[in-house]
């Protein structure tokens, strides 16, 4: 299921290049563009869904998956054991701007709170 026009699609596809870390069946795990963190990297499903709302409407299993492949990119980039923040921004006013949905996985630096 994918959708024309979506970035993450295409990078699903491999019509735009990403720094893949992670592939499962049913997920992608690529370095974010513009990293806020030493370690920052996008978890997404490969099939379209827009918001975390949406897929956990449509599929909770596989945004569960998402979630557990966060936690495996944690481990896998040595941020597990000093601590790291999983988010999904969920519409423009949170900062979202691609609706592909996708859990940003920040870390290795010391993380403020509340977040801007
Ligand atoms: P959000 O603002 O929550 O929708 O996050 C979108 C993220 O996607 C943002 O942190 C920057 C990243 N991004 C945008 N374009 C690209 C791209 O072409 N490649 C990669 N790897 N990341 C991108």
């Amino acid at each position: 299921m994918t959708e024309q026009d979506c970035l993450f699609c295409k990078i699903v596809a491999g019509e735009v290049p990403a720094d893949v870390i992670r592939r499962t069946d049913r997920t992608l795990a690529f370095r974010d563009i513009n990293p806020q963190a030493p370690t920052h990297v996008l978890v997404i499903p490969v099939d379209h869904h827009p918001t975390a709302a949406a897929l956990a409407a449509q599929d909770g299993d596989l945004l569960a998956e998402v979630v557990r492949e966060a936690h495996q990119v944690a481990v896998a980039e040595g941020i597990e054991e000093t601590g790291y923040r999983v988010v999904f921004n969920t519409g423009p006013g949170a900062g979202q701007t691609v609706f592909h949905v996708h859990a940003h996985v920040l870390g290795g630096r010391g993380l403020g709170w509340p977040p801007g």
